[in-house]
């Protein structure tokens, strides 16, 4: 029936500082979801394999250097690149579970001293707005314990402080807080009723953009 052919797919952001557990939980969503016969597919940013994702990728790794307007322009670019197909997926009704987005590439800019946040928001308006961020909270202290630091840019505690202070300034009406302290299950117990309700409210909604 009509009602059924419009019915969209949801996109679910997961954001946080590091170690909080984003990856797990995607991973343990989709999963979740294919099991009980939704359509839905994992996400990550940066996407790594395209060819801004390998420059980004380089970048991480410490391979070169490169100018921080410009770096923050190509994770924004990143995202930009694989708008058409995340929003022919959402279309098509399959849901996408995204780790990382637009808020990490504002976060993590805003926290080296030259850039100001609203500047670093400005290219991200117009990508499509997540239903819902899942903020997930664990505190520096406890994360740290999940294993020491890599050796990637940006993975440095003071780093990490200063993303966390972001990402308060980032939160709206569309974010709910996930307690990512507790253990895997019970993280994912709470998370899957979130995107369960989230899923379903998305349907009958027109996919919308995000703005500042
Ligand atoms: N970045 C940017 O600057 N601009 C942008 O636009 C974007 C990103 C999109 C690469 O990201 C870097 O790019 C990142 C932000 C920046 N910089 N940093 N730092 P990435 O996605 O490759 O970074 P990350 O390294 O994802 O992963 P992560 O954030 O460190 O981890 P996570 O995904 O949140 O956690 P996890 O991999 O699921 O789990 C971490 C460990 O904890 C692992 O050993 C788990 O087994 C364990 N774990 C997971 N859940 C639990 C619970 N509940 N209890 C105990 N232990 C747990």
């Amino acid at each position: 029936n009509t009602a059924m052919l419009m019915s969209r797919g949801a996109l679910i952001v997961l954001e946080g500082c590091d170690r909080t557990g984003k990856t797990t939980q995607c991973r343990k969503i989709v999963q979740g979801l294919n099991d009980s016969g939704m359509k839905a597919k994992m996400r990550t940013f940066p996407d790594r394999s395209t060819p801004i994702g390998c420059l980004i990728d380089a970048y991480l790794k410490k391979e070169c250097e490169m100018e921080d307007h410009a770096v923050h322009l190509l994770f924004t670019a990143n995202r930009w690149e694989l708008m058409p197909g995340m929003k022919k997926d959402l279309e098509a009704g399959v849901t996408l579970v995204v780790d990382r987005y637009s808020f990490s590439g504002v976060a993590f800019s805003g926290a080296k001293s030259m850039l100001d946040l609203e500047w670093c928001f400005q290219p991200e308006q117009g990508v499509i707005r997540p239903d819902v961020v899942l903020y997930f909270d664990v505190s520096l202290h406890e994360a740290a314990k999940r294993g020491e630091y890599g050796s990637e840019r940006y993975e440095v505690r003071s780093f990490q402080e200063k993303v966390a202070a972001n990402y308060a300034w980032l939160r709206t009406e569309d974010w709910q807080v996930i307690d990512g302290s507790k253990s895997v299950d019970e993280v994912y117990k709470n998370v899957m009723s979130v995107v369960k309700s989230v899923i379903s409210k998305a349907k009958s909604r027109p996919i919308r953009y995000l703005e500042l």
